[in-house]
């Protein structure tokens, strides 16, 4: 209990509205999705990735009708992003990989963390469409489809495979720092994986699948759920530049070991995006 929270109920309740919003997804992942652009061209959302958030919201308040939300789509709107408080707070984006759905590329998925007092309890990743679910509790470990999972213990950067993304904006100045760090990982690691989607590219890095995931750009609903994943299979989640994750930051870094992490920090050319999520 978190204050009185019922987190059992809360992991009951979210599993089986992510299995839900999942069947809704593969039914709409049958047919070419339209889309519409958000930030730019290649900031894309779709009717899929809206009547998702609203079910797993509307799911939530009826059983919790106190509990706040930051969601992708509703801060996409004027609102904005909703300021983190001490409440219980879902962290929610409905569709991670949306242009990979839209593509019907079978690599994208619900992400969901739950945050008490700002410390995330709970967290699940699921993409649908192959049956791929990630878990987490705090402090009770990392699961995948209900097997217990473990990060690969990797601390060489030379020996690891590691996942990052152009992101969804054509910014010269972050595509310069993009190309950049991809020209100089393709000298140092021993794969560079772009798969499309920040919450699956932390949750390979908790399967032990991937060894380590940079980002500049993404949101704090792209990796809440990640975060926990990660720390609670054994890997680690810093800020690129080498400090303390900070989830409004829109940066991220997650690795297998504390030495990866941090030789893989000193390879990259920082990025800082603006606004940051709060
Ligand atoms: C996407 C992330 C991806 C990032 C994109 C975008 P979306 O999330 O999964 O890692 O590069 O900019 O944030 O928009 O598909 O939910």
């Amino acid at each position: 209990m978190a204050d009185n929270v019922d987190l059992g109920k809360c992991f009951e309740i979210i599993n089986n509205l992510t299995t839900e919003a999942g069947r809704l997804i593969v039914h709409n992942n049958e047919t070419r999705q339209d889309f519409v652009c958000k930030s730019g061209d290649i900031d894309l959302v779709t009717q899929t990735d809206q009547d998702v958030e609203k079910l797993i919201m509307n799911g939530i308040r009826h059983h919790f009708p106190s509990h706040k939300f930051i969601g992708e789509e509703e801060s996409s709107t004027d609102a904005g992003v909703k300021k983190l408080t001490d409440e219980p707070t879902w962290i929610i984006d409905p569709v991670d990989g949306t242009m990979n759905f839209v593509h019907a590329f079978p690599h994208s998925c619900i992400s969901v963390g739950l945050k008490v007092n700002k410390v995330t309890e709970m967290a699940i990743i699921y993409n649908p469409m192959l049956e791929q679910r990630f878990t987490a509790r705090r402090g009770q470990g990392a699961f995948y489809n209900g097997r217990r999972i473990q990060a690969s213990g990797q601390k060489e950067l030379s020996k690891a495979l590691v996942t990052s993304e152009f992101g969804t904006t054509r910014d010269e100045q972050k595509m310069k720092v993009v190309n950049e760090n991809f020209a100089n990982m393709a000298k140092k690691v021993h794969g560079l994986r772009v798969l499309g989607s920040a919450a699956l590219n932390m949750a390979m890095v908790a399967l032990g699948a991937a060894d380590a995931n940079y980002e500049f750009g993404i949101h704090a609903w792209d990796v809440c759920a990640g975060d926990l994943i990660v720390r609670e299979a054994g890997g680690v989640v810093i800020d690129p530049a080498g400090g303390e994750f900070d989830i409004m930051s829109r940066r991220v870094l997650a690795a297998a070991t504390p030495q990866l992490a941090q030789e893989l920090s000193k390879e990259l050319t920082q990025f800082y995006p603006q606004p940051r999520d709060d």
